[in-house]
């Protein structure tokens, strides 16, 4: 038996270890190809799981029997190897997918863009979920819905208002983009074979007239990601439309990803800045840059160390995209105490603490530091962040299923 895919979105992980392995609660053993399977009732048939995912399996069960892992498994090609073959290439790995000329470019700019990748259905699939997001037709627990307030008594509850959405590993049609067998090809290239969906965003940028600018400052994605190592961790981000420079595509500096993480922070320039979107803090604005021209469907793969950013949209449309940063489940956690990563955790952990009014629970048993591990890029805890933190505070949390509800049940 071959280990031929594993695609989740729940792990486990120990916060007082400075270096935590990243434990995958579920993985799928010999597959056949061409299979897919949707869990939990699917795992079940494969025989009984063992160890962590036991346990946590078990305690999802007693706090609420709606809290079970939405597991999803897709076959990958397991041809490639996931240990580094020293020599030539450093960022990609071999699994046939990738033409040299293809390794080579990601090798030397840190970024690779594959043309019309995800079909016009797929993508009118996800735009359809999203304006019944929007309409609050659905709900979508434990994501963060970002709005422009003020346009709300202008447009009420519509795609007018609505920004982003990010972290719908709950909701099940947008999920469907992470495990896309197009993508994740593609993804095994960077990652390998046993590949994590670590986070996902629906971005909608919206008309920019009233100065309510929606601009990504040029940033490096591992400011986010208390994981590692760097080059085992891959974004895909796919068009959804026409994107260029007048609607804010995508901006980066090809070769950046060789680069450290560099310090971030808001950055000072006039106007609005929203929550979370640092930028770093010496970019060089004459630095060279590439503005990625993308027509609907194509998708760009990038490293984690890349500097990017995009512009505002200065058409009277909405640009939007899908995404979602992979990484390989071999990887591991790391503090970031003492790192340029410290502040955004300290930012991550006032949130948290004002959002779900929670500080003696979150003291008691570390739960910050995990949501520092979950949450990314956005101010909530998603429900496997909570899942997580139940699992691991079983002993001392007698509320959790409490807890966890108020996630859930949350109103974003
Ligand atoms: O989609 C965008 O406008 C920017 C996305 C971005 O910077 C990111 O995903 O890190």
């Amino acid at each position: 038996m071959t280990v031929s895919s594993m695609l989740i979105e729940m792990w486990i992980c120990h916060p007082q270890e400075p270096e935590t392995k990243m434990q995958s609660t579920h993985l799928v053993m010999g597959q056949a190809a061409g299979r897919a399977l949707r869990l939990p009732g699917a795992m079940e048939q494969l025989g009984k799981r063992s160890g962590p995912a036991a346990r946590l399996d078990a305690i999802l069960r007693h706090l609420s029997p709606r809290a079970a892992p939405a597991l999803t498994f897709i076959p990958t090609s397991a041809q490639v190897s996931a240990v580094h073959q020293p020599g030539k290439f450093r960022f990609t790995l071999d699994n046939g997918i990738l033409t040299t000329e293809q390794r080579q470019f990601y090798e030397d700019n840190g970024y690779l863009l594959i043309r019309k990748l995800v079909s016009d259905e797929d993508i009118e699939r996800f735009r359809k979920e999203f304006i019944r997001i929007c309409k609050k037709e659905v709900r979508v627990p434990g994501a963060m819905i970002m709005k422009n307030e003020a346009l709300r008594s202008q447009y009420g509850q519509t795609e007018s208002v609505v920004n982003k959405v990010q972290d719908f590993q709950e909701n099940e049609e947008l999920f469907r983009y992470c495990t896309l067998p197009q993508i994740l090809k593609y993804v095994e290239c960077f990652t390998g074979p046993n590949i994590m969906a670590m986070h996902t965003m629906l971005i909608n940028k919206l008309p920019d007239s009233d100065k309510q600018t929606f601009l990504h400052p040029m940033h490096q994605d591992l400011h986010y990601f208390p994981f590692r190592p760097a080059d085992r961790i891959v974004c895909s981000w796919t068009a959804m439309q026409r994107a260029d420079e007048n609607n804010g595509c995508l901006v980066v500096v090809p070769g950046t990803h060789t680069l450290p993480l560099k310090p971030h922070g808001y950055p000072e320039w006039e106007g609005k800045t929203n929550k979370l979107f640092h930028g770093i803090l010496d970019y060089d604005e004459k630095s060279p840059k590439v503005h990625l021209v993308m027509e609907k469907g194509d998708t760009v793969f990038f490293h984690p160390l890349l500097i990017h950013g995009s512009g505002i949209n200065k058409t009277s449309g909405f640009r939007k995209s899908i995404s979602c940063h992979f990484a390989s489940s071999d990887g591991h956690y790391i503090d970031v105490k003492n790192t340029t990563q410290a502040d955004l955790e300290k930012e991550l952990q006032e949130m948290v603490h004002r959002r779900y009014d929670m500080p003696a629970l979150a003291l008691k048993v570390g739960l910050l530091y995990m949501c520092f591990i979950t949450i990314q890029f956005g101010p909530l805890c998603s429900v496997s962040l909570i899942q997580q933190f139940c699992a691991f505070c079983y002993s001392s949390v007698t509320d959790g299923a409490e807890v966890l509800g108020r996630i859930k049940d949350a109103e974003f």
